[in-house]
């Protein structure tokens, strides 16, 4: 199984995560959807990272739906989401509110690097701006009234997708997200990040490097 897509990405950096602490092994192509953006399109011609290429060749997308995937092939009883129905659905708010500040962070990365100056719109930056904060208030609120740990042997879907948010948008965008603002989520992630998978699938445009 090959997770194809550069680390600097939330979505590869939580399946990378996640596919390490479901005991899958993979190998892990960081092939940019920018710089190399031919290669890419040899693999999959929707150019859109992660994509998983499954051992019998198929080409999957979208780290949700990857991630789903992943959950079936784990061994019996090997999961990152809770089966409880109440702490189901409290997970599935705060990877929810996690997948939204990932995506307002990056239609802010995108406005900035991939438009001009003049063409960037600064009232969709204000609005994406606004539910990027509110993303991240609301997970907070959720961590500061409810706090999962992160440590080894306890870390599920939601606690991986909020750190990996978190951190992506402290290395892209601290200026806007502002840490001192989030004290539950600052404390959550620098506790994620000392994890020996977090540390295996470091955000940048290293490779992948099985953790143990
Ligand atoms: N909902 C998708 C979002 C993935 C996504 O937008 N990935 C970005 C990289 S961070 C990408 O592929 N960008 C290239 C493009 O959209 O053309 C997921 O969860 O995987």
């Amino acid at each position: 199984m090959q997770l194809i897509g550069m680390l600097d990405s939330p979505y590869v950096r939580r399946v990378a995560i996640s596919l390490q602490l479901l005991d899958l092994p993979f190998e892990h192509r960081s092939i940019s959807v920018f710089r190399t953006f031919d290669e890419f399109h040899t693999i999959n011609p929707v150019v859109k990272a992660p994509t998983l290429v499954c051992d019998d060749g198929t080409v999957l997308m979208d780290s949700t739906l990857i991630l789903d995937y992943a959950e079936s092939l784990a061994a019996p009883g090997k999961s990152l989401m809770p089966s409880g129905l109440a702490e189901r659905r409290h997970a599935l708010r705060r990877v929810g509110l996690a997948l939204a500040a990932c995506e307002k962070s990056v239609q802010i990365i995108y406005e900035r690097n991939l438009r001009p100056p003049e063409k960037q719109h600064q009232p969709w930056v204000a609005r994406v701006t606004g539910q990027l904060l509110a993303a991240y208030g609301a997970l907070e609120t959720e961590f500061a009234r409810a706090p999962l740990p992160a440590a080894d042997g306890v870390m599920d879907q939601a606690g991986i997708s909020t750190a990996v948010a978190w951190h992506f948008s402290q290395m892209t965008l601290p200026e806007v997200v502002l840490a001192a603002d989030f004290p539950a989520l600052q404390r959550y992630s620098a506790a994620a990040e000392q994890l020996p998978e977090f540390i295996a699938a470091p955000h940048g445009d290293s490779t992948y490097r099985r953790a143990g």
